[in-house]
């Protein structure tokens, strides 16, 4: 069966080093498959390339090749490296590859120095040791090198096992396991409207499911019509509640005050970024006034929909709160406009293609430029009136929020 892992929920696993050190024979070699083009040409990969892969028992994962980092010279080998190394933005776990035969090492230092600084663990890959015996630089000695051959197959199997050692065991925090014990009741409101997808559930909704099962949990759905029903039906009572942001006063009224009650957005939030500083960007919504800017972003660039959250029905929400006259831009992909200074908010998209470290960040460059950020689904959450109810399940942010008492919203966002 397919495996529909997002790329955002994957492992991250980053093939670097110069051009001919063998990284694309490295990536076909790990996968058995001809993912990336080999040839003796300096320069044959320019854009890097992704594979997804279930890499057991660490699970699923995705290993990027990429372009050459000694690729100076014209424009076009500057754009190439300037791809490679936004690469290091998103890796969990970095292999550098190294020709056995090498004797400079100066973009070796400068890579292992870029992932030192940003926390990422790194694996020295020393290629090619079919033709040359390995370890002769002095270079080699102190770092953890694995030594292949990327053409003959030799010593894939130890690199596999150094990956298993090397990386994060948990690389995104859990979705709600930790938030449940074994025997525990959660109730996963899910609305069946027209806009729900044809057949199936959507990608929090699975989340939650399988996370509920993971902890030894009992997950029972519904609809938020059967949810009274539901409730009178269960002999014990549940610790959680889960429901789409769209019913979320509806579901507040029905669930009792003493059952704990969040989202699947704030839940993704939490998972995909950093929750405390997403809510706290939120509580720049009520200073914002009419002519003020305020910047979308989305990470990548969808088909928009006919009732599209970042295009349509945020911007509709947001003007009606201010009382209209919002400058808003939407940016699609993963660069932000140069200057943030002129934005007073930042609102990201649910970041379901980024991973977790991509997100973070992310949320650091708005941070940098003094301008708040929150997302969409803890915007959303505001807007529908349901703070600080939905942050009670979050140990870190009861203290900070319980007797805060939250602007009021109007609750522009309806339900
Ligand atoms: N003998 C030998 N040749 C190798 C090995 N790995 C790669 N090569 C050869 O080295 C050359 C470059 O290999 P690639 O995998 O394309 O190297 P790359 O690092 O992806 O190069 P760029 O995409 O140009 O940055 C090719 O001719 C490969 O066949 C190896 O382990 N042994
Ligand atoms: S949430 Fe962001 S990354 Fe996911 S589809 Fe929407 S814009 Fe793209
Ligand atoms: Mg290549």
């Amino acid at each position: 069966m397919a495996d529909k892992t997002m790329r955002g929920d994957r492992l991250h696993i980053a093939i670097f080093g110069r051009r001919n050190a063998g990284k694309s024979s490295l990536i076909n070699a790990m996968t058995g498959q001809p993912v990336a083009i080999v040839s003796d040409v300096p320069g044959t990969t320019t854009d890097p390339v992704f594979k997804s892969l279930e890499f057991q028992p660490l699970g699923p994962v995705v290993l990027i090749d990429t372009a050459g980092i000694d690729d100076r010279g014209d424009g076009l080998g500057a754009e190439r490296i300037k791809k490679a190394t936004s690469i290091l933005e998103k890796s969990d776990l970095a292999l550098l590859v190294v020709d056995a035969g090498a004797d400079d090492f100066a973009f070796e230092d400068d890579l292992l120095e870029k992932f030192r600084s940003r926390a990422i663990p790194a694996i020295v890959v020393v290629n090619k040791t079919d033709l040359h015996r390995s370890g002769e630089s002095d270079w080699f000695r102190d770092k953890p090198c694995v030594r292949v051959s990327a053409l003959t197959g030799q010593g894939i199997d130890d690199l596999r096992r150094r990956i298993l050692e090397a990386a994060p065991s948990q690389w995104e925090p859990p979705f709600l396991s930790d938030l449940v014990r074994e025997g525990d009741v959660v109730v996963l409101v899910v609305p069946i409207d027209t806009g729900a997808p044809k057949g199936r559930l959507i990608m929090p909704q699975v989340k939650a499911l399988r996370d509920a099962l993971d902890a030894g949990a009992m997950p029972l759905s519904c609809r938020e019509s059967e949810l009274k029903s539901a409730l009178a039906a269960l002999k014990l009572k549940p610790v959680l509640v889960v429901t789409d942001s769209q019913a979320f006063a509806l579901v507040a009224r029905v669930v009792p005050d003493d059952i704990l009650l969040t989202s699947f957005s704030i839940l993704s939030a939490r998972q995909k970024g950093d929750l405390p500083r997403l809510v706290e960007g939120v509580l720049a919504v009520p200073s914002l006034r009419s002519g003020d800017r305020v910047l979308i972003a989305e990470s990548c660039s969808h088909h928009p929909l006919q009732d599209d959250i970042g295009r349509i029905k945020l911007p509709r929400w947001l003007n009606e709160y201010v009382g209209g006259g919002l400058q808003i831009d939407t940016v699609p992909g993963s660069a932000y406009p140069e200057d943030l200074s002129a934005y007073k908010l930042v609102v990201h998209c649910g970041a379901c293609t980024l991973n977790r470290r991509e997100m973070l960040r992310r949320q650091e460059v708005p941070a940098k430029a003094g301008v708040a950020m929150t997302n969409y689904g803890v915007l959303i959450s505001f807007l529908k009136n349901v703070f600080p109810r939905a942050l009670r399940p979050f140990p870190e942010l009861v203290a900070r929020y319980e007797n805060r008492s939250w602007p009021e919203t109007k609750n522009t966002a309806g339900g």
